[in-house]
């Protein structure tokens, strides 16, 4: 047993998934200490001293999130609830951005359906290239794009990560949830710690929520960039009047002329703007 996937990481303790099972363990002075720290989601080598593992070593990442601290997926769930909290265009933008950065397959959640939909901005979603799920109903198409795939659910705290995978794991997990809050006497069942779950067929990982401020800390990108992070922009970028353009006010702007056109919603240029200004 010397390899195994973290599954979890709390104030320097880790659990490891192995194949002799799971166990808790710390990791060796420089991981501990140095810039590179263990994340849920790599994998590690485990050292055995005094009858305790420790991780010793962390393997190649084929991605990396600062943000909540992840390695190696393979996609991405933004969750976004139509209601409590209402979906903020702008943070979700940056999000999607953030991904592309990354290199993390991106689709995108609506919860809280069941009160309320936003047709218009599934639809803007879909439109610019990214899968478009919406919950809780149907959760088939949801599950094919996850089968295979280590995921992790991304959004503003409240947004019903939690709830999505105690629906999605039918239950198994709910009373662990439940369990662990009722044990840190804590009101609010908001969740802490970014954990992967190993349901069926695809691993899921629960993430804590973030206010609509703090995202505004998650990413950081050149000038240069920024135009290639909105995907929907691609056909258009090469074919601009300046090589420089910046697709803000330029009048031979093939950007801003499929934005004309309606090719390019009005939303995402707009979070596009802001965050050029940023
Ligand atoms: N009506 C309705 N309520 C939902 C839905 N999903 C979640 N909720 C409710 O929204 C609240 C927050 O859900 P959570 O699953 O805890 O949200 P979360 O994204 O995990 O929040 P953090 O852990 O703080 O990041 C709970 O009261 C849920 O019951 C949904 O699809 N419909
Ligand atoms: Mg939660
Ligand atoms: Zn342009």
């Amino acid at each position: 047993m010397n390899n195994g996937l973290v599954i979890n990481s709390n104030s320097g303790l880790y659990r490891v998934r192995t194949d002799g099972g799971e166990v808790v363990c710390r990791a060796k002075g420089l991981l501990r200490l140095g810039t590179v720290f263990p994340v849920t989601g790599d994998t590690v080598t485990l050292a055995e001293e005094g009858g305790a593992f420790l991780i010793d070593g962390i393997g190649g990442r084929k991605n990396f999130l600062v943000r909540p601290p992840l390695a190696n997926l393979d996609a991405v769930v933004l969750v976004v609830s139509t209601v409590a909290p209402a979906p903020n265009t702008f943070v979700l933008d940056k999000l999607t951005a953030i991904m592309e950065n990354c290199g993390i397959e991106t689709a995108i959640l609506f919860t809280k359906c069941d009160l309320k939909r936003f047709e218009d901005m599934e639809a803007v979603y879909r439109k610019a290239g990214f899968a478009v799920f919406t919950s809780p109903s149907e959760q088939t198409d949801l599950k094919d794009f996850l089968r295979g795939k280590t995921a992790a659910l991304i959004g503003n705290t409240g947004a019903g990560k939690t709830t999505l995978l105690n629906n999605l794991s039918g239950g198994a997990i709910a009373e662990k949830t439940a369990e662990v809050s009722r044990k840190l006497g804590r009101g609010k069942h908001t969740t802490r710690e970014t954990t992967m779950y190993q349901l069926d067929g695809y691993s899921l990982v629960d993430t804590p929520g973030f206010s609509a401020v703090e995202s505004a800390r998650y990413g950081d990108f050149s000038r240069d960039r920024l135009p290639h992070l909105f995907r929907e922009f691609a056909p258009y970028i090469e074919r601009c009047g300046y090589a420089d353009c910046r697709h803000i006010k330029e009048n031979d702007c093939e950007i801003r002329a499929a934005l004309s056109r309606g090719e390019i919603a009005e939303t995402r240029y707009e979070s596009f703007c802001q965050m050029t200004a940023e």
